[in-house]
């Protein structure tokens, strides 16, 4: 009677371990697989359609085309902010909310009004200097990898002498060059990859097709130096 009691409280003893194990494993997994679910959004793509502009041109602009991705595994909302940066400080473009599902991406496009943009290219200097982009994504609550949020493209923007279309700093033939090789083109903003031809910057004005008014600008400023 006694062993018989044993025997079965010995079962019960093991059975109970051997479930309380299961139930830990069980667990154990459970938050290993919670520690391995991240927020992350990232900022992966910066590109500018034109990128010489002229200075004071009066309806100046380019285009900034931003690849965002949510390389976490949670649907995440949040900001993009883009920014230009100069020797003076840092100045706001603009800024959209996104909400991107986990693993999607999506490109954002910015208009960039270039009328007020002091002229940064001087003739003679190597390499000539830009305007800084920045993009920053807003970080997501419990994010980590932050590093990814930012991104900042050097010279992204050269503003020159109208009619510099090389942005060398120096009004010549190799401009009126490249105003011929994109002579009645329209152009339009897209994403990229960006055609070769016909060159955004050939369309001095900024008005949409390249032209007698670009030319003029040229013949305005014809071996101007900036
Ligand atoms: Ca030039
Ligand atoms: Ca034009």
């Amino acid at each position: 009677m006694m062993v018989a009691m044993f025997k079965k409280f010995v079962w019960l003893v093991l059975i109970s371990m051997l479930s309380l194990s299961m139930v830990a494993g069980t667990l154990i997994m459970t938050s290993i697989a919670a520690e391995s679910q991240v927020h992350d959004v990232a900022v992966i793509d910066v590109s500018l359609w034109r990128t010489v502009v002229g200075e004071g041109i009066r309806n100046g602009f380019t285009v900034i085309y931003v690849v965002v991705e949510n390389q976490g595994d949670f649907t995440e909302t949040f900001n993009v902010t883009v920014y230009y940066q100069n020797a003076t400080g840092e100045y706001s473009i603009g800024m959209q909310a996104v909400a991107l599902a986990a693993g999607a991406k999506t490109t954002l496009t910015f208009i960039w009004y270039t009328k007020d943009l002091a002229k940064t290219v001087k003739y003679g200097a190597s390499p000539q200097v830009g305007y800084t982009v920045k993009v920053e994504a807003s970080v997501v609550p419990g994010e980590e990898d932050i590093g990814d949020n930012t991104l900042i493209k050097p010279n992204a923007l050269y503003v020159t002498i109208p009619g510099d279309v090389n942005g060398d700093g120096y009004v010549y033939t190799k401009d009126l060059g490249i105003i011929g090789m994109s002579w009645r083109a329209r152009v339009y903003p897209r994403p990229p990859p960006f055609p070769r031809l016909p060159n955004p910057n050939a369309d001095v004005n900024c008005d949409g097709v390249v032209d007698n008014k670009d030319l003029g600008y040229i013949g305005r400023f014809w071996h101007w130096y900036a």
